[in-house]
C-alpha cells in the first residue's frame, strides 16, 4: 500500500511516524509534488497554527496537489491542523485560505465560561451512527468548527462526531467519501487513538474511498453521553531528569529541589545535603512504565539545562527520541528552551531549540527561567502586548499555543502582614489559624517568582507572571512549589488558587502530592485541569490507576484506561 504522510516542516509528526511504526505499517513522506501521484493513502498529521500550516503548504508547493489528492477520491485522513485545512478558514489567521471543501469556518471557542486552549481527553460522540458512543481522545486547540445543524447546515453532512466543551458543541470529527479528518489526536490518544488509526488503515482502500460507515467506525464504544462536557481532569507523571556525578543521564528527585542524597556531617551527625544525586530510574524506562500505568500527560523537565548549550543536550533530545516510540499520549519536555549561543558561536534561537524537540516526539515545550525573563521585560516596556520576539511568542506563533507551557518555581516570602509595606501586598496570603500546616498558622507571605532551578529569587510575583506570559502565547501554566516540592505535604491550594484566577489558560498543579486524596483535594479545591506528580510514582507508593479510581469515586471526571 502507497501509506505517505504529509509534513510541512512544522510541527510533531513523528507522534504519528511513531504510532504507525508501532502498528506495524510502512510509510514515506510526501517530499515533493509528484509524490501525491503515488500515495494510495494520505495521512496529515498538522499540528501547529493554521496560518503557518497553509503558508508553508504554499510555499513549498504542495497546497494545490493537496487539493487535487482529495478531489482524486483517494483516502485522506487529517489530525487536527489536518482537519482544519479542509474548511474555508480559521479566525486565527483570518488573513490565510483553507481548501474550503467542507464549506464552512472555523472559530475561537468562547472563553466566558472555561479555559482555552481545549486541552486533554474528552469524548467524540458519533453523529452518523447515533447507537455507538463515545471513546476518549485527547485534544489540544483553541479554534474548532462550531457544530449547529440549524446556523450552519452546510456542515452538517460532514459533520462525523461531535464533542462538547463548556458550553460549546463542536465538531470533532469529518467524514465524506474519501475524506476523514479528526480535531483530536489519536496518535496521543493511548489505545483508543492507536486502534483508529488502525482501524483505517486495515479497510481496504475502496471501502474508505466510499466513506462506508463501518469503515472507520470508532473503537471502544461504551454508553451514549451526548450533549455533555466530558473533559476529564488529567493526571501527569514528571521526571526531572539530570546527569549524576558520572554524567549518565537519570531521573532524579529533589525536595525543595535539593537532588543531593542527604549525608552525615563529621562526629556531630548532623544531617546535610550534598551527597550524590538521587538516582530513582532511567527516564525512558519509567517514560514507558507511566505511560502503560495510565498516565495522560508525560513530563520530562532537564533541570539542569540553563548551564549547557543544546548540543550538549544532545543526551536529552536521544532521551526523546526513545520515549516517543513507546509513549502514545502527549510528551512535555522543558529546560533550556531559550536564545543560545553553541560553543562555535553559532545562535541558535529558543523556536529553533524547540523545534528540535519537536522533531524529537514531543508535544509541548515547558519554558521557565526564559518565561520570567520574558514577563519582567513586558512589564517593564508597560505595554499591554509583547513585542513577538520572546520564546515563547516565537514558538506559539509557529506551533499554536497549546504547544507553550510555562513552568513557574515560585517560593513563599513570608512577610509580617501588620508592618508590611513592599510589593505585592494584595496578593498576600494569610495562613489560618485552623491551617492543617502548622508551618502556615499565623503567616503571611506572597509568592516570588525564581530562575535557574530555584537557585535565583526575583521580584515579580507569580500573579505578575501568569498574566504576562498568558498575554505572551502562553497556552497552560505548570505550576510548581519549591516549599511543598517532595514534601508530600499536598498541593498549595493557596498558590494555585492566584494562579487559576489571574488566568484563563489551563493551569496544571505541581508538587506536593503524598497520597492520593491529595489529588481530589486539589481539584475540588483549586478547579485546575490537571496534577502533576513525582515522588510519590518514582516510588511507587500510590499508583495512578489508584488515583484514578479514587478520582473517579469521588465524581471528579478522568480518562479511564484502556490497555
Ligand atoms: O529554566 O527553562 O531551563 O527549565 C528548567 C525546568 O526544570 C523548570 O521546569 C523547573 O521547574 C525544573 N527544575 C529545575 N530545577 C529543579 C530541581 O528540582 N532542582 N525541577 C527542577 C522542578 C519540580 C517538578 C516536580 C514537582 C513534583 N521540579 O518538576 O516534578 O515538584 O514533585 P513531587 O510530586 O515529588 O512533589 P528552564
Amino acid at each position: 500500500m502507497g501509506l505517505y504522510l504529509l509534513d510541512y516542516g512544522a510541527g510533531n509528526v513523528q507522534s504519528l511516524a511513531n504510532s504507525l511504526s508501532k502498528l506495524g505499517h510502512s510509510f514515506e513522506w510526501i517530499s515533493s509534488p509528484a509524490d501525491f501521484r503515488k500515495a494510495t493513502s494520505l495521512i496529515f498529521p498538522g499540528v501547529g497554527a493554521f496560518e503557518t500550516a497553509v503558508e508553508n503548504l504554499t510555499k513549498k508547493g504542495l497546497l494545490e496537489p493537496l487539493r487535487e489528492y482529495l478531489q482524486s477520491g483517494k483516502p485522506y485522513f487529517g489530525i487536527c491542523i489536518g482537519m482544519q485545512v479542509l474548511f474555508q478558514s480559521s479566525a486565527e489567521s483570518p488573513n490565510f485560505y483553507g481548501l474550503g471543501i467542507v464549506p464552512t469556518t472555523i472559530d475561537r471557542f468562547d472563553d466566558s465560561d472555561k479555559t482555552v486552549p481545549h486541552i486533554g481527553w474528552n469524548s467524540a460522540d458519533l453523529v452518523q451512527t447515533p447507537d455507538v458512543g463515545p471513546a476518549f481522545y485527547y485534544f489540544v486547540h483553541s479554534y474548532c468548527a462550531k457544530y449547529s445543524p440549524t446556523d450552519r447546515p452546510e456542515a452538517a453532512s460532514w459533520t462525523y462526531t461531535t464533542t462538547q466543551y463548556g458550553g460549546e458543541i463542536f465538531i470533532s470529527s469529518v467524514r465524506k467519501g474519501n475524506v476523514f479528518g479528526t480535531q483530536f489526536h489519536p496518535e496521543k490518544s493511548g489505545a483508543a487513538g492507536l486502534a483508529l488509526i488502525d482501524n483505517w488503515l486495515r479497510t481496504p482502500e475502496a471501502e474508505r474511498s466510499a466513506g462506508i460507515s463501518k469503515s472507520v467506525s470508532l473503537p471502544l464504544p461504551t454508553v451514549s453521553l451526548k450533549s455533555r462536557d466530558n473533559l476529564s481532569k488529567r493526571i501527569i507523571a514528571c521526571m526531572d531528569v539530570r546527569s549524576d556525578d558520572d554524567g549518565n543521564l537519570i531521573v532524579t528527585k529533589g525536595d525543595q529541589y535539593d537532588v543531593r542524597e542527604k549525608v552525615s556531617s563529621g562526629s556531630s551527625m548532623q544531617v546535610k545535603t550534598g551527597g550524590a544525586v538521587r538516582n530513582l530510574g532511567k527516564p525512558v524506562t519509567l517514560a514507558s512504565k507511566y505511560y502503560a500505568a495510565g498516565a495522560d500527560e508525560i513530563c520530562l523537565l532537564n533541570i539542569t539545562s540553563f548551564r549547557h548549550s543544546p548540543l550538549q543536550d544532545q543526551p536529552m533530545l536521544a532521551v526523546v527520541r526513545a520515549a516517543a516510540k513507546y509513549v502514545f499520549v502527549p510528551l512535555t519536555i522543558g529546560g533550556g528552551i531559550k536564545d543560545t549561543v553553541d560553543p562555535d558561536g553559532t545562535k541558535r534561537s529558543a523556536l529553533e531549540v524547540a523545534s528540535e524537540y519537536f522533531r524529537a516526539g514531543a508535544d509541548k515545550v515547558s519554558i521557565g527561567s526564559d518565561a520570567v525573563y520574558a514577563a519582567e521585560k513586558l512589564l517593564a516596556s508597560g505595554q499591554n502586548h509583547g513585542d513577538g520576539t520572546s520564546s515563547i511568542a516565537t514558538i506559539a506563533h509557529a506551533y499554536g499555543r497549546q504547544a507553550v507551557v510555562v513552568s513557574i518555581d515560585p517560593r513563599r516570602v513570608y512577610v509580617d502582614a501588620i508592618t508590611y509595606n513592599g510589593p505585592h501586598k494584595d496578593e498576600l496570603v494569610h495562613g489560618s489559624p485552623e491551617s492543617i500546616l502548622e508551618s502556615d498558622r499565623g503567616k503571611s507571605w506572597w509568592y516570588a517568582c525564581t530562575v535557574s532551578g530555584g537557585r535565583e529569587t526575583r521580584s515579580i510575583s507569580v500573579c505578575q507572571l501568569a498574566r504576562a506570559v498568558e498575554v505572551l502565547g502562553a497556552g497552560e501554566i505548570l505550576v510548581n512549589s519549591i516549599d511543598r516540592d517532595g514534601t508530600g505535604l499536598g498541593f498549595d491550594p493557596d498558590l494555585l488558587r492566584l494562579v487559576k484566577g489571574s488566568v484563563k489558560v489551563p493551569v496544571v498543579a505541581s508538587s506536593g502530592a503524598g497520597k492520593k486524596e491529595h489529588f481530589s483535594e486539589v481539584f475540588e479545591q483549586t478547579g485546575v485541569e490537571a496534577a502533576l506528580a513525582a515522588g510519590i510514582f518514582h516510588r511507587g507508593e500510590v499508583d495512578i490507576g489508584e488515583v484514578k479510581e479514587h478520582l473517579t469515586h469521588n465524581n471528579i471526571k478522568v480518562r479511564t484506561y484502556v490497555a
